[in-house]
């Protein structure tokens, strides 16, 4: 597989030359066409198109049609993907800043977290992708996670001792089940509906729209209310093809990016609510959770993935945010 994409990026690199003419930058999404994440990445490339007198324009690729997050990711360092939207969970490992915003009981609510986000820290998270082959363009909202599971609902943490959760594929989120006394098991999101249904974990966790368009609801019907994280999404942009554009041209993308913030913001309060009808409608459960006994338990999830000064400094400024 790794021999195929270098060659691939290899090839798409000599064509990339031509690159102050009009080109159409691929950008990859899991999600479907009528999800926040691709809609607002649309919306970025008609602005970028506008800006650059259409000589640049993005075509989404949407249903993983371009393989899971994991391997957007890779194809997106070596070039032969310009762009992709990710959540920052398989990014942790990449590139250890992102770990920040995807602590456990971060942000207090979502205002903060935009806040956050909008300020010198976030730019400081996606600046550091930089030195990994990635430039962070934007963040975007993926409001806060819960646990939904199969057979029993999750009210305290004794109900997830010994529970197999389903994770993204980062080392963090891995230590943040283990830390709620459950067995995580990483996996790419598009296995989760199986995984569910054939017994092979008995709960996952995500926001209500991923809850709801992946139709996990009608599997696993407790929606349990722990809110652990607010992990939000990242928009990546190759560096291998970012360095073939005028400094111009880059601003461009940048400032389409940023753009599609507020419609990415609007989106999404609008989904939530949308899902959040559909999946009650579809019989969904929503359990209230007594989440003090989850956030006292996330001590050694600080302990051991914020040893860095620098990223316990991050954690300080992010908490200080009025
Ligand atoms: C969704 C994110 C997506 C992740 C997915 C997951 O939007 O980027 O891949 O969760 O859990 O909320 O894998």
């Amino acid at each position: 597989m790794k021999t195929i994409l270098r060659a691939l990026a290899a090839a798409l690199a000599l064509s990339g030359a031509a690159s102050v003419h009009a080109t159409e930058f691929r950008s990859a999404d899991i999600h479907p066409d009528d999800y926040p994440t691709v809609l607002a990445v649309r919306h970025m490339g008609e602005t970028l198109a506008k800006a650059t007198g259409g000589r640049h324009s993005i075509k989404v690729f949407a249903k993983s049609a371009l393989g899971n997050e994991k391997d957007t990711i890779e194809q997106t360092k070596l070039g032969a993907l310009a762009m992709t939207r990710v959540n920052v969970a398989p990014m942790n490992n990449i590139c250890p800043a992102t770990m920040v915003p995807t602590m456990p009981f971060l942000f207090r609510s979502t205002e903060h977290m935009r806040k956050v986000l909008d300020g010198p820290v976030g730019d400081e998270i996606l600046r550091s992708c930089e030195a990994q082959g990635f430039i962070g363009l934007a963040f975007y909202d993926s409001g806060s996670r819960s646990i939904y599971s199969v057979k029993k609902p999750v009210k305290t943490l004794a109900d997830t001792k010994g529970m197999k959760i389903r994770v993204q594929q980062s080392d963090l989120w891995v230590a943040l089940m283990e830390a709620m006394g459950a067995n995580a098991t990483p996996m790419p999101f598009g296995e989760v509906y199986t995984a569910l249904k054939t017994g092979l974990v008995d709960a996952a966790e995500n926001n209500y729209p991923s809850y709801e368009s992946t139709r996990h609801f009608e599997v696993a019907k407790y929606y349990n209310r722990t809110e652990h994280s607010m992990a939000p999404e990242i928009l990546l942009f190759s560096k291998k093809v970012w360095d073939t554009l005028t400094p111009e041209d880059q601003k461009a993308v940048r400032a389409a990016a940023k753009e599609s913030v507020g419609l990415m913001r609007k989106l999404w309060d609008e989904r939530e609510a949308k899902s959040l009808a559909v999946v009650k409608a579809g019989g969904a459960q929503i359990v209230d959770v007594d989440t003090a006994s989850f956030r006292a338990a996330m001590k050694p999830v600080y302990d051991k993935f914020l040893q860095d000064p620098k990223l316990q400094d991050m954690v300080r400024r992010v908490n200080d945010t009025k």
